[in-house]
């Protein structure tokens, strides 16, 4: 990406809008909204949200102080978004890993392919003092993704696709992924927003909302097991669990965080713990103690499946 262009691309379409600014940190450029009652940052690669501060409030997601900022590297934290898989492709629905017949799917990156891809801004807009809107786009097909050359540019997605991403600041956040199928045959993909929050300390977080709802264990050989109550951590977590309620609340010793998802009936749960945390790239072997994910998803058999023509949104609102 031509850095300096976008940056004047969309200073000259964007700069002149009340509490807008254009942001560059390393090699990744990011949209900041600041409002009346927010602030929030997008980055384009990946259209990842990063942050999203309530005013005066303490930061709502999480973000590793050890990100890169480098093309082609998605940040630890904020709210990635994986698409046209979750997870390891591999474990994936049959309907989902049958498309790729041509690629060797064990050496494909968890995930998806579009968190680092550099997504196109359509429209920022201030109704009111307190809401802004960004809506940013990716129109998929080969050739795009092979002129990213990133490291998923193997996996061919061989489908037209319109990715819509819109994010509405304020006192809520509200982001809806939407994606359209272009193409003359129909596809298959599974998603997730994969949601970074920042905690006072994990041992403090309780999750409600999934008490006597079936997960899948991915750290007991994806064994099914049922949720008695709340979700409390001492230990790595790292659940797929199937028909996940609507609301879902997030504890912990200083604040309630209401989390409310549409079109999505997984949610995985996630803290990488002592071990995994000294593992994994970007990302301090202490931070596993200020954050936990919960991840609106389109996982397992909860993936989505479009005929030409047809349309699905995944919505999460923190409230
Ligand atoms: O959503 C949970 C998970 O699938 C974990 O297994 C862990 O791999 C995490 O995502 C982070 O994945 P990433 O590719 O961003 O390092």
């Amino acid at each position: 990406m031509n850095i300096a262009k976008t940056i004047q691309n969309l200073y000259a379409r964007f700069g002149r809008l009340q509490g807008v600014t254009i942001e560059c940190q390393k090699e990744l450029v990011a949209i900041g909204v600041t409002n009346s009652v927010a602030s929030a940052e997008i980055f384009l690669q990946g259209a990842q949200i990063s942050r999203f501060n309530r005013k005066q409030q303490d930061p709502i997601l999480f973000l590793s102080r050890q990100c890169s900022y480098k093309q082609g590297q998605p940040l630890r934290g904020g709210i990635p978004i994986c698409w046209p898989w979750f997870g390891q492709l591999k474990k994936n629905n049959e309907k989902i890993t049958c498309q790729y017949k041509d690629s060797s799917i064990d050496s494909i990156p968890a995930h998806g392919l579009v968190r680092d891809i550099n997504w196109k801004v359509d429209s920022i807009e201030t109704p009111s003092h307190d809401v802004t809107v960004v809506e940013l786009s990716l129109d998929l097909n080969t050739k795009l993704i092979d002129e990213n050359n990133n490291s998923a540019s193997k996996t061919v997605w061989p489908f037209l696709t319109r990715l819509r991403y819109r994010v509405e600041i304020g006192e809520k956040l509200t982001a809806t992924l939407t994606v359209s199928n272009q193409d003359n045959q129909e596809f298959s993909y599974s998603a997730a927003l994969h949601s970074y929050f920042s905690v006072d300390h994990i041992n403090n977080v309780i999750i409600s909302g999934f008490s006597k709802t079936t997960y899948v264990d991915a750290l007991d050989a994806w064994k099914e097991k049922k949720q008695i109550d709340d979700i409390a951590f001492n230990k790595e977590v790292d659940r797929i669990y199937k028909s996940a309620p609507e609301e879902i609340v997030l504890s912990d010793r200083n604040r309630s965080i209401a989390l409310t998802s549409k079109g999505s009936k997984s949610t995985i749960v996630w803290n990488p713990w002592i071990e995994k945390s000294q593992r994994l790239s970007q990302f301090a072997d202490d931070e596993y103690q200020s954050m936990v994910c919960i991840e609106t998803a389109n996982a397992l058999d909860d993936f989505i499946r479009l005929k030409p023509g047809e349309a699905h949104s995944t919505t999460l609102t923190i409230a």
